[in-house]
């Protein structure tokens, strides 16, 4: 059957490799791969988490995916995606027989034009699921039927583009019993194991997982899940993996978490962290958001030191597209990214942790400009050309000079003011932008034909070189 624990070495990019920091396949976990003078860090979360092995996933809105800053963040920093809602069951067949793939088939092509696995969500859950369905008033062999049907035909047009499948989502009451699903109180306890044995039929290639929340630590909820996949797989039920939530509260990273996933990886399951992200009461301070960044660490260090903790995903990109404060009114500051997309001192924990460092260590890129100040000089007056080349991009500029004589009568290319002997030059609207290594230029005339020398220009504040 093929269903063996193997860290998964998926988003490796070109650009790792040209880095040549230790891929690493031999990368055990919870060392992070060492800079040396030669090689440099990763700079991102998915460079970073190949070099342990591991995958770093995001949920994905659909309705995102237009926005060009959403896009790059998720294509530029992560190895796996996750359909937020559109593979969901009141998504893909909102009525019976009819199945609608368009959303799911954007997450596909957006994965495969990127580099990434696909994880699929979900096939069989309480939630999001529609009316003919959870309130049909079916049979058990109609409902069986349904479900059977459902995961077969989803699983069979997403073969080979989806890696792991949650076939089964939240079927835990907080006390480890079953959640009272249609499934459950129509179909019984088998309904899981029936589940997986029709989604390996489907998909034999296909990881299937089981999949909930507050089983991070062990409490009894874990106890309900550890039992039954402990009985799955006794009876020879295909199932894989098993995924942790962990929709945390800041401050509540479970002491156990560790050891937890170990029981489950103890008995040759892998386990992901499938739904990442950590709420702090609003408005979150600064020091939160440090122990935010602390806590983000901290489970993807504890992931890297159990083997067969295959990979971490978080739930959203930005705190703005977060579910939480929808769901928790006052909570929110649960991602890796904020309201504006930028990166939260949480993102530099997660992508230190796992090895990598922002900027990736490499070197600033050099900074300076050399000047050529050409003077054509006559007995009272003088022409000066003078043209910059900066070696770094600009957007406006404002160079500084001396001129020993004269007052400048004439100007070209810039905006020249003169106070004495000092004079500044700004940019003309058409010469604000400049590209890294490109050069730019101005001149002026002034009623003096003393001698020019070339003089000390400053660009933005720092001296260029003469050329
Ligand atoms: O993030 C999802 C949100 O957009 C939906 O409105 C919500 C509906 O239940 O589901 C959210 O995702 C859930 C995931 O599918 C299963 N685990 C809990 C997630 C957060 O509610």
């Amino acid at each position: 059957m093929g269903r063996t624990v193997r860290r998964a070495a998926v988003g490796l990019t070109a650009g790792a490799l040209v880095l040549g920091f230790p891929v690493a396949v031999s990368a055990q976990a919870g060392e992070p791969a060492e800079a040396t003078a030669e090689t440099l860090q990763a700079s991102t979360l998915r460079d970073a988490a190949a070099s342990q092995g591991i995958f770093v996933g995001t949920a994905v809105n659909d309705g995102l995916l237009s926005n060009s800053t959403y896009s790059s963040i998720a294509s530029d920093e992560f190895s796996s995606v996750t359909a937020e809602n559109v593979m969901k069951w009141e998504s893909i067949q909102p009525s019976q027989g009819n199945f609608n793939f368009a959303g799911g088939d954007r997450l596909v092509n957006f994965a495969q034009a990127n580099d990434q696995q696909v994880w699929g969500h979900t096939l069989v859950w309480h939630s999001q699921l529609p009316s003919w369905v959870r309130d049909g008033g079916m049979s058990a062999s109609q409902l069986r039927q349904v479900m059977n049907t459902h995961i077969t035909t989803v699983m069979d047009h997403y073969e080979g583009d989806v890696a792991y499948w949650d076939v089964v989502n939240e079927a835990f009451n907080e006390d480890g019993t079953r959640r009272p699903s249609v499934f459950q109180t129509t179909l019984g306890d088998g309904y899981i194991a029936e589940a997986f044995r029709t989604a390996d039929a489907a998909d034999p290639n296909a990881k299937l997982c089981i999949n909930d929340y507050n089983i991070e630590a062990d409490n009894a909820k874990s106890d309900g899940m550890f039992n039954l996949v402990s009985s799955l797989l006794n009876q020879g039920v295909p199932i894989d993996c098993v995924g942790f939530q962990s929709h945390l509260i800041l401050d509540q990273v479970p002491s156990t978490f560790r050891s937890n996933l170990e029981r489950f990886t103890n008995l040759g399951l892998e386990v992901v962290i499938t739904e990442l992200d950590i709420r702090v009461s609003m408005p979150a301070d600064s020091a939160e958001l440090q122990r935010q960044s602390q806590q983000f660490a901290s489970v993807t260090s504890t992931c890297l030191a159990v083997e067969g903790c295959v990979g971490v995903t978080v739930w959203g990109i930005s705190d703005r597209d977060s579910w939480v404060p929808d769901v928790f009114p006052g909570e929110g500051a649960a991602c890796l990214w904020d309201d504006n997309y930028q990166p939260k001192p949480a993102y530099t924990g997660m992508l230190t942790a796992l090895g990598g460092e922002p900027g990736g260590g490499e070197p600033e890129p050099p900074t300076g400009c050399s000047v050529s100040y050409v003077v054509n000089r006559w007995n009272t007056g003088s022409v000066v050309e003078v043209r910059i080349t900066t070696s770094t991009a600009l957007n406006g500029w404002s160079v500084n000079f001396t001129l020993p004589a004269g007052t400048i009568t004439n100007h070209w290319n810039a905006q020249i003011t003169q106070s004495g002997t000092t004079v500044r030059a700004a940019n003309a609207a058409h010469n604000a932008n400049v590209a890294a290594g490109g050069s730019f230029g101005f001149g002026f005339q002034t009623n003096s034909g003393a001698t020019y020398t070339t003089p000390t220009i400053s660009l933005n504040g720092a001296n260029c070189t003469t050329a």
